[in-house]
């Protein structure tokens, strides 16, 4: 019975001791001060660590974006930890967590969409990791980014429409628009669309008769070219496909807005492929890559407008200013011009994407 109660005795010293530890070692963890960020990321190196989280590769304005940003960081002497999403939102969201838990000194990264990005930032903002916007905005609580860095999407759908009210002063009837879009919910795209709409509702003529979702890539935009041009065949008199340009449904289209070079190029594919003769459809880029600008000059496109994925020199600016303790501006914009069939092209340089 002694040995008994011995025994009790011993095991409930034993769990009260471990109890104790635990809280203690609780405590410990739950209230103290995040080390500063320098210091887990200064063990390995006395650089400036950027954790930078790239969407993917999925147009030839993306690959150039990221090497801008590796070639602009090799001169500013920062060390870069880079991830490839792969267009998957849950691989950046992986891909941040892990540059808080390495804590780099500064977060830059392409929001591939919108929403969604709250609770990341959040723990970002605790582990006290300033985090930079680049490319594309979001919708989320302001103070858990220091800025944006960026293209002007909705002046850039203005300049398309521009144009196209300009090309189109004299016409007489409706204008077709046939919109090719990229990535649903991405900023780019809403500012895009809205941008273009603003300057096109000035004048009732310029309708918009569908909207395709081509998710910025060349394949999809072929895809699109491809289902456009076999359903033609629905409303020809003899079932084969109609050559004198493009239709939608049985509207011939006059004009096609897209959203990115790549998709462009694609449609091109579709139309090369079945010798459709487009040269009275009006067909508005945007990206202004050099195969885009060498169709402008062959007479296959009429006007592409520049999205400059040259963003590397002022992030690393940026980046600079912020770990310095400074503030930076809400939004940097990048400068960017547009291309149109009219300008003499043998003053072009080359585009170097
Ligand atoms: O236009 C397109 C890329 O976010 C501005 O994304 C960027 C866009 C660009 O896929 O080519």
């Amino acid at each position: 019975m002694k040995a008994k109660i011995k025994k009790i005795k011993l095991f409930s010293i034993i769990i009260f001791l471990a109890t104790v530890l635990f809280l203690l070692f609780f405590i410990s963890t739950k209230y103290r001060k995040p080390v500063s960020t320098k210091s887990k990321a200064k063990e390995h190196s006395d650089k400036l660590i950027l954790g930078f989280s790239q969407i993917g590769s999925e147009s030839a304005w993306r690959t150039r974006n990221t090497q801008s940003i590796f070639e602009a960081a090799a001169e500013n002497d920062i060390q870069i930890i880079f991830d490839d999403a792969q267009q998957k939102q849950e691989n950046q969201l992986k891909a941040i967590r892990s540059f808080i838990v390495y804590q780099v000194d500064v977060i830059a990264f392409v929001p591939i969409v919108e929403d969604g990005w709250d609770n990341v930032l959040t723990e970002a903002k605790e582990a006290g990791i300033p985090v930079i916007l680049v490319d594309r905005q979001i919708n989320a609580d302001p103070s858990l980014y220091a800025g944006f860095l960026g293209e002007d999407g909705l002046e850039e759908g203005r300049r398309a429409a521009r144009f196209l009210l300009n090309k189109c002063k004299y016409r007489k009837g409706t204008v077709s628009i046939y919109e090719m879009s990229g990535t649903e919910n991405s900023s780019v795209v809403r500012d895009r669309a809205r941008g273009f709409r603003e300057v096109i509702a000035t004048d009732p003529k310029f309708q918009i008769i569908h909207s395709e979702d081509g998710d910025f890539l060349r394949s999809r935009g072929k895809e699109i070219g491809e289902k456009l041009i076999e359903n033609s065949r629905k409303i020809s008199s003899n079932g084969r496909f109609k050559s004198d340009g493009l239709y939608f449904e049985n509207q011939k289209i006059d004009a096609v807005y897209s959203h990115n070079d790549s998709m462009t190029l694609g449609l091109l594919d579709s139309i090369e492929n079945y010798g459709i003769n487009t040269k009275d459809t009006i067909i508005i880029s945007v990206d202004a890559e050099q195969k885009s600008i060498d169709a402008l000059k062959d007479g296959k496109l009429n006007c592409v407008v520049e999205c400059n994925p040259n963003l590397g020199p002022m992030l690393m600016h940026l980046v600079k200013q912020i770990a310095d303790g400074n503030k930076i501006p809400r939004v940097t914009y990048n400068s960017e011009t547009y291309f149109t069939e009219d300008d003499d092209f043998s003053t072009y340089t080359p585009r170097g994407y």
